[in-house]
């Protein structure tokens, strides 16, 4: 069944040019993209993306790095796109639990600039989505 996903080239995969290679391995997977915009995120629109991590120690960097510069949103479509983009993406410690092979495993050496969001849960997906693209 064909579902959908938010997927986010974050501020440094833009900064270092990796949004072709990105975009690039979500074809290649045989996913299809149903929106795509570059866009410089507000405040308001990352506490709400990252709004699970409001209060963790990490929070205030991670809100103002994803609001440092442009960054690529797309809403990936495909069977199971949401498991399969995390799936490409890696874990999110890019030299602990992303594998070679993956994005943060292939580009990424520290956690907070692990290069790509991906929601986790059909329920996350639909939440990030509307908040992203609300037209959609
Ligand atoms: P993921 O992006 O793999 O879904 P997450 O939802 O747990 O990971 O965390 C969101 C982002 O927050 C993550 O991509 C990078 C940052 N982050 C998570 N844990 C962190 C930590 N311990 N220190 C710094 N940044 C962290
Ligand atoms: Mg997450």
């Amino acid at each position: 069944m064909s579902e959908r996903t938010l997927v986010l080239v974050k501020p440094d995969g833009v900064e270092r040019g990796l949004v072709g290679e990105v975009i690039a391995r979500i074809e290649r997977k045989g996913l299809k993209l149903a929106a795509l915009e570059l866009r410089t995120a507000d405040r308001a629109t990352a506490e709400q993306h990252y709004a699970e991590h409001d209060g963790k120690s990490f929070y205030n960097d991670l809100v103002d790095f994803i609001t440092g510069g442009p960054l690529v949103a797309l809403v990936v479509e495909g069977t199971r796109a949401i498991p399969a983009f995390r799936q490409l993406a890696g874990g999110t410690d890019p030299v602990e639990k992303a594998t070679p092979g993956t994005i943060r495993g292939d580009f990424g050496l520290e956690v907070q600039y692990n290069l790509v969001h991906g929601s986790d849960s059909a329920e996350s997906a639909e939440r990030e989505i509307k908040i992203w693209f609300p037209n959609l």
